[in-house]
């Protein structure tokens, strides 16, 4: 068996039974998309990912891309572009793109579930196929000629990269140094040097790979909103055709060696420096790249989000089937009995205890995920949460920070979990998961580091909000405490008995959560007179951003659990029963063993002092 464990039911009970894709797709907003081909297409795209797509997951981490200098080429290990193109034949990633690019309709909702099976399976492989997503993008801002070069890009299977950072540009991208001189033919030169930039040469995966690239023209001002946004090909191309040409002056000239993914290629890329000049194409015909750029990153956030909880999900799975199988000592309850039989793992309190840890967060975060893909599509945002179209896109945009640091920082504490269970095998290359901590790390860092999710959330998703999206989602939770409707299914209060402690530490958090938002924005209030208020803001904002993500994963198990009653109280089927069950026991335990933290992280954020800011450096 492959390494990756798809958990294909977990996302039917998602889009069907608790986001309710069978009406929204009777809606008929999606063509003929109908829940069989929903089915079908889950089951053969988790087949294809687990199968020839998750095969080279080791052999691509063992052996992993190459750099040669002498024609500034990177190439690729064989077995991870046989997944690359198993995958990208499929044509998966055509699913819910625009159908003048050739794809074919259908909600975001089933777009990220299937981006989940890829990216846990092979996640490099997922960032070398970002050449459709860039010109998804490109055909939305693009001018009517780049417009057509969307299509081209689409048809010839070109690839894409971001190309923001800089050695002294990473967090601060405003610093960015490299720089765009305009030619009379209305083209730029671009000259300077991006560091870090992910499948910045494909190998011969793609004919052609279109850089996007934020430089500052001459005379533009600093920061980000002087910077413009080019599309600069690794070859020039007819406008017409698209059939690659000479070799434009972008080059790779290095590959960093890291810690984790690997099979992804992470390369410094210079421009205009190797006696080539790097020609460049104004995106839009207008300055505005920061916001252009945003769309492309929001795009990469959610992506990487979704990466880390895929990849704990499959490790939560491995390591339940090893406690499943792996026999150690006797049962507690018996621990005086030296005659009592040997027990699996799985009947030790702390590895249940682990496991219903993982799953919790694994599962939460997935609801957490799809809730967010949900007001992607304003059609299925108004009949999951009663949203019109501009509240949908706040509630997105307040998410995406949620889902990406979150998502991220809570996956990979959990993977040490996952670890755990396998005890001293876990830490051998015989399992992945000592790969997954390492490809998963990369997640807390990159497409802006948690500390700048928190104030991105914070400051831009709350405060300039004026607070609108985050009362919009705390009505929901507030719902759900309430033992409101489901939203979807409208059944009666099932569960209520065994709900009511869950709901009481539901309401408890919320209330938490409540007050250390009121805290923060009094500090960012009484920061127009004293400045240095502002520290506190930053001092609490991780704790915040974390105790916000716990719980929204408490009210999306919760609100599960109460489906999962409903349905349990019709007498399913076996299997059925056990999955609900499953379900009930994970909203409880994570109301028991994670609400009481965010009750303490208020008590943090409320004695909040700026002491840690007048240390002197020396003395840290
Ligand atoms: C990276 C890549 O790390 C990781 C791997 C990716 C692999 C994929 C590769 C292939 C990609 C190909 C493309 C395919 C497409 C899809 C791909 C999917 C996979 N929301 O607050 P201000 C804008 S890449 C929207 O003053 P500062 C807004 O226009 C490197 N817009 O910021 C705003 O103006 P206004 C990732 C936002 O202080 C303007 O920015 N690097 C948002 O000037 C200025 O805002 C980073 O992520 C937002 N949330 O600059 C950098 N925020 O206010 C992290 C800002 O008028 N650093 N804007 O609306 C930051 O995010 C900083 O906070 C900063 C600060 C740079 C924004
Ligand atoms: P710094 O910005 O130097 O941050 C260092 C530390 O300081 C962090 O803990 C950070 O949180 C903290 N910090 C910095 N500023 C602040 C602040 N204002 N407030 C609070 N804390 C702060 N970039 C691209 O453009 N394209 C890519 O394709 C790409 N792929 C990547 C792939 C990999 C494997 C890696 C490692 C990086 C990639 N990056 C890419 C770059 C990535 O986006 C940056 O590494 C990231 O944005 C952080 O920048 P930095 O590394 O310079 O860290």
């Amino acid at each position: 068996m492959g390494h990756y464990r798809s958990n294909v039911r977990d996302i039917e009970f998602n889009l069907f039974e608790v986001l309710g894709i069978g009406k929204i797709l009777a809606d008929g907003a999606f063509g003929d998309l109908d829940p069989d081909a929903v089915s079908d297409i889950l089951a053969e795209a988790a087949r294809q990912a687990e199968g020839p797509l998750a095969a080279s997951y080791a052999d691509a981490d063992r052996n992993p891309p190459r750099f040669d200098p002498a024609d500034h080429s990177v190439s690729l290990p064989e077995s991870f572009k046989e997944s690359f193109r198993a995958w990208r034949s499929a044509g998966w990633y055509r699913v819910g793109m625009d159908v003048e690019l050739g794809g074919v309709p259908a909600p975001r909702i089933l777009v990220w579930a299937l981006n989940e099976l890829a990216l846990g399976a092979q996640p490099a492989a997922y960032m070398y196929l970002a050449g459709p997503k860039f010109a998804e993008i490109l055909h939305r801002i693009g001018t009517d000629r780049q417009r057509r070069w969307a299509r081209i890009a689409v048809e010839r299977e070109w690839g894409a990269t971001m190309a923001l950072t800089e050695p002294d540009a990473g967090s601060d991208v405003g610093a960015g140094r490299t720089r765009a001189i305009r030619q009379d033919d209305g083209t730029w030169r671009i000259e300077g040097v991006k560091r870090f930039i992910t499948s910045a040469d494909a190998d011969d995966l793609c004919e052609n790979t279109v850089h996007q690239v934020l430089a500052r023209p001459e005379g533009a001002g600093p920061g980000t909103k002087g910077l413009s946004l080019f599309l600069v090909p690794k070859f020039l191309f007819d406008p017409e055709s698209g059939e690659p040409g000479a070799r434009n002056g972008v080059f790779v000239t290095g590959i960093e060696h890291k810690m984790g993914l690997t099979a992804s290629a992470t390369c410094e890329l210079s421009f205009g420096m190797h006696g080539t000049p790097a020609v460049g194409y104004l995106v839009g015909d207008r300055h505005a790249g920061i916001a252009q750029m945003f769309h492309v990153i929001e795009e990469a956030r959610m992506m990487v989000g979704v990466k880390a909880i895929a990849t704990l999900s499959t490790g939560y799975l491995g390591a339940l089937d090893y406690a499943r199988t792996r026999v150690q000592g006797v049962d507690l309850a018996r621990m005086g009995d030296k005659s009592a039989p040997k027990v699996t793992i799985s009947h030790h309190p702390d590895v249940r205890r682990s496991l219903l840890m993982q799953k919790s967060y694994a599962e939460g975060l997935r609801a957490l995920y799809l809730y967010t893909a949900a007001h992607q599509d304003a059609a299925v945002a108004a009949r999951v949460s009663g949203a019109d179209a501009d509240m949908a896109a706040r509630v997105n945009d307040l998410l995406l920070p949620v889902v990406k640091a979150a998502g991220s920082e809570r996956a990979y504490a959990m993977l040490t979990e996952t670890l755990q269970c396998f005890g001293g095998s876990g830490f051998l290359q015989d399992h992945p998961v000592e790969q997954y901590i390492r490809d998963a790390k990369i997640d807390s860092l990159y497409e802006g580091t948690t500390a700048i999710q928190a104030q991105d959330f914070f400051f831009r998703k709350i405060l300039r909000d004026g607070g609108g999206a985050l009362a919009h989602l705390a009505e929901q939770v507030r719902r759900t405490a309430d033992g409101g409707d489901d939203g979807v299914s409208r059944g009666g209060d099932v569960g209520a008995d065994r709900l009511a402690p869950v709901r009481a530490r539901l309401a408890q958090a919320l209330g938490d959560v409540q007050a250390m938002t009121a805290t923060l924005g009094g500090h960012a209030m009484a920061a127009h007179d004293d400045p240095d208020r502002l520290y506190k803001v930053g001092l609490g904002a991780v704790d915040f951003l974390l105790a916000v993500g716990d719980l929204l994963i408490a009210w999306q198990l919760s609100l599960q659990a109460q489906i999962a009653l409903r349905l349990l109280h019709a007498d399913p089927a076996e299997p059925d029963r056990l999955f609900y069950e499953g379900k009930v026991v994970a909203a409880s335990f994570f109301a028991r063993h994670v609400l009481p933290g965010i009750t303490a992280a208020r008590e943090v954020i409320d004695g909040l002092d700026e002491e840690p800011m007048h240390l002197d450096e020396a003395a840290f």
